[in-house]
């Protein structure tokens, strides 16, 4: 039988796109992100500018993604708006300078608020497959993110099949998208194994404007070796979840873990896989990284539940070389259902996320340095936050250098507030805020978790702030950060100084 749709090059493709479009790409982190097409749109954009016409679109994916979309489009001064997350230099420094407006969401959210119309039309979706169908069957490769969402919304979707990518990838995949209110059910996962939808997408044949034929690997960073600050972060958050056992708080079967990304949550999945008293368990998790490939293959981790499998090209080699070892213990699923409110709730689910800064109150800033410059975005990480059996965020207790205590007095944006947040973990210690009021709360952060060249300065503040329920000043909440700012360092502060 012939191939069903058109065989497109990338910039044949690019060319049906117009400015002012929005696109949802297939992507999430730079697992399964779409790549030729976004960069022949790149390279559109910059055609269109030189000869004098405007060329913008809005992209939208599920969350960050790889060079190819983000690095190329920001590049090609092609973006006009983003949602709802990013991780690309070059697109933060955009956002930051307002030139790209940069709308910042909880991931969960996301699809549905793309459904609900929140975000306007969505134009056109472009999915990354490692293989397609005569009847629209599309098999996804290594995320599925908000692609069930784009290519149900979209007027039109144009397909990458990139055989880089696997077809064994095939049956590793939950295709499920929830009916919007008033007819929303129930999601049935009542074990983060459970298995609810369908292995393939099903999108209507006659929207594929096109398949563009690829053969590019994901663009996922390599992993920065384990720190003394990171393996130490690692050790606490394993011993900490080990005493809750002990002390018949978490279940000897152990609860589903949420690791968030980066080297940290990449060191926290290392000491939980290596610890002794840690029994197998679960993650019920939206991205897998690199550490839990070998705890897969060992047996220490039972099961994944995932979005995006965002692993280095060898630890990806490793699971598509032994599917027999994997695929009867990965799922990748829509965001939607892998950090939906309700079964986060149900699960019980331990969530463990990386902060900027934490306050003494406990709250969380996972966005935005000193108040301002957007880092990445929130992600996924309210998503469990606010509905996890056990939340809690770590981050080395100071950044660059010691010039920064990424323990102050108020948060300078916040994105997790005290009523979600329990427990705060640096390579000093462990702050166990349960059941703890404000003044406890302040006690405890700053004795467990400030560097110890801040702990006096911390302490003085508190000295200082002795009345109300929450001790807190207005005049002085932000008074490192304004040091920081005028002498580039928070440390030996004279708190008068600052009123
Ligand atoms: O800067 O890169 O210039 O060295 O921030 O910090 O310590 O390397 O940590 O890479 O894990 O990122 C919160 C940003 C942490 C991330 C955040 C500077 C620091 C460094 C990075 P350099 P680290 P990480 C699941 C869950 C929100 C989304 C989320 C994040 C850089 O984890 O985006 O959790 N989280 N999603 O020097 C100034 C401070 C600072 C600071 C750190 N207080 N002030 N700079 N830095 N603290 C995933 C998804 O949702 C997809």
């Amino acid at each position: 039988m012939p191939f069903p749709y058109p065989i497109l090059s990338a910039d044949e493709a690019a060319a049906l796109v117009q400015h002012g479009q929005t696109i949802g790409f297939s992507g999430f982190t730079a697992a399964g992100s779409a790549k030729a097409i976004p960069k022949a749109i790149a390279d559109r954009a910059r055609e269109e500018h030189r000869s004098g016409r405007p060329f913008q679109i809005g992209v939208l994916t599920g969350a960050s993604t790889g060079t190819s979309l983000d690095g190329a489009l920001a590049a090609a001064e092609a973006v006009r708006f983003r949602t709802p997350y990013q991780s690309d230099p070059l697109l933060r420094s955009q956002i930051n300078a307002g030139k790209v407006r940069f709308v910042d969401m909880h991931l969960s959210a996301f699809p549905q608020n793309v459904r609900y119309g929140f975000l306007g039309p969505v134009h056109w979706a472009v999915i990354e497959v490692c293989d397609v169908t005569h009847g629209g069957g599309l098999v996804l490769t290594t995320s599925v993110g908000a692609t069930p969402t784009f290519a149900s919304k979209a007027d039109k979707i144009l397909i990458e099949l990139n055989s880089a990518q696997p077809a064994s990838l095939l049956g590793m995949h939950d295709i499920f998208e929830p009916k919007d209110p008033p007819a929303r059910q129930e999601i049935p996962i009542f074990a983060a194994g459970d298995r609810i939808g369908s292995p393939i997408l099903l999108v209507d044949p006659k929207k594929i404007a096109g398949v563009v034929l690829t053969r590019m690997p994901d663009e996922t960073s390599a992993f920065s070796p384990p720190t003394p600050e990171t393996t130490k972060i690692g050790e606490h958050v394993a011993e900490f979840l080990v005493g809750e056992m002990r002390a018949g708080r978490i279940p000897p079967t152990f609860l589903p873990l949420q690791s968030g990304v980066g080297d940290i949550a990449n060191s926290v999945l290392a000491a939980l896989g290596a610890h002794p008293d840690v029994p197998p368990f679960e993650m019920y998790t939206e991205v897998l990284q690199d550490s839990v490939v070998p705890l897969l293959e060992s047996g220490r981790c039972t099961f994944a539940s995932t979005c995006a499998l965002t692993l280095s090209d060898t630890a990806l080699a490793r699971v598509n070389d032994h599917p027999e070892v994997f695929h009867d213990r990965i799922l990748m699923r829509p965001q939607e259902i892998t950090n939906h409110p309700e079964v986060v709730r149900r699960l019980g689910i331990v969530s463990m996320n990386t902060a900027i800064e934490v306050d003494l109150g406990g709250n969380v800033n996972s966005t935005h340095v000193v108040g301002r410059q957007m880092m990445n975005g929130i992600g996924g990480s309210g998503d469990f936050t606010r509905n996890a059996y056990l939340s809690i965020f770590s981050c080395p207790s100071t950044a660059k250098a010691g010039k920064i205590s990424t323990i102050v007095p108020l948060c300078s944006h916040m994105d997790h507030s005290e009523h979600s947040v329990q427990i705060v973990v640096t390579e000093q210690g462990v702050a166990d805020l349960r059941g703890r009021d404000p003044h406890e709360r302040a006690q405890l952060v700053i004795d467990h978790c400030a560097h110890p060249a801040y702990r006096d300065q911390l302490r003085q503040y508190l000295r200082l702030v002795k009345e109300g329920h929450e001790p807190q000043s207005l005049s002085l909440a932000f008074a490192m950060h304004r040091k920081f700012l005028t002498d580039g360092d928070m440390r030996n502060i004279d708190w008068e100084a600052w009123r």
